[in-house]
């Protein structure tokens, strides 16, 4: 799967800069659209790493590609693939050995976010004073909960380089750590927790904000992003008890659900 992942990024990396696919484009988009310290910002985050995995599984020519996560809480240093090649960010002020502290992705951090019950206090917080769905709520300020404050923001810092600007895309491995997040919202609604059925919320439609694989943008709706079966994937451990799989499995265990991916580190 990783080999998969190496060779849509090589192709991705070599697309002339006018391509909307190409690397330094998908940064943009980030970017430009991002939400962020507001309810919108698992839902976007979501869209676009569905946008991106399906441009990577179109130039990597494996269509049962699914794109991996990096479970920061087991595996507290970056994956050893992620530093050399094209994986690698120059950028990065920190070492392979160097570990993320437990303070900001520890067991216990993460149960306490997925302990919460409130969806906006789990997800963050409305932008102050919404009333409608106009698209100038996007980028509107609410506030952060601890799911996107504490493991990602700390993380981002102590990458350090591309990871700390808007551009963190450009850092391969931010589409492997936003995609644990994806998980933990995944996770937390395994658990029975419910998203907001609030308008505001649902009604809510990205504009143009992403790029299909023949590079025509198009608009997605927060509530056609609520449910991850429908959307054709999957994670491995949802609801299961924390055990400790071999970093193999781990890395590449978000699998789409009609193909199911094979269990091979570079498969
Ligand atoms: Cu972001």
């Amino acid at each position: 799967m990783l080999s998969s992942y190496i060779r849509a990024v090589e192709q991705m990396k070599a697309l002339p800069s006018s391509d909307p696919r190409n690397w330094e484009q998908q940064a943009r988009i980030h970017q430009r659209y991002c939400p962020h310290g507001n309810w919108y910002f698992l839902p976007w985050h979501r869209a676009y790493l569905l946008a991106f995995e399906e441009i990577c599984r179109d130039l990597s020519g494996n269509p049962d590609f699914a794109l991996p996560y990096w479970n920061w809480t087991v595996d507290t240093s970056i994956p050893e693939p992620f530093w050399s090649g094209t994986l690698r960010d120059a950028t990065r002020r920190i070492s392979s050995t160097d570990r993320i502290g437990a303070e900001f992705v520890g067991q216990n951090i993460i149960d306490d976010i997925l302990d919460e019950e409130d969806f906006e206090l789990f997800a963050s917080l409305r932008p102050t004073g919404q009333n409608n769905t106009d698209q100038s709520w996007q980028m509107a300020r609410g506030a952060l909960a601890p799911l996107e404050r504490t493991p990602p923001n700390n993380i981002h810092t102590w990458i350090s380089g591309n990871m700390t600007t808007l551009r963190s895309p450009l850092d391969p491995i931010f589409w492997l750590h936003h995609c644990n997040i994806d998980r933990i919202w995944a996770e937390w609604n395994a658990r029975g927790n419910r998203n907001t059925d609030n308008i505001l919320w649902t009604d809510f439609s990205f504009r143009q904000n992403f790029i299909d694989i023949n590079s025509r943008r198009y608009d997605v709706v927060v509530r056609d992003l609520v449910d991850v079966n429908q959307l054709g994937y999957s994670y491995d451990v949802l609801t299961q008890p924390q055990e400790t799989p071999s970093l193999m499995e781990r890395v590449l265990s978000r699998s789409a659900g009609i193909h199911r991916t094979t269990n091979s580190y570079f498969g």
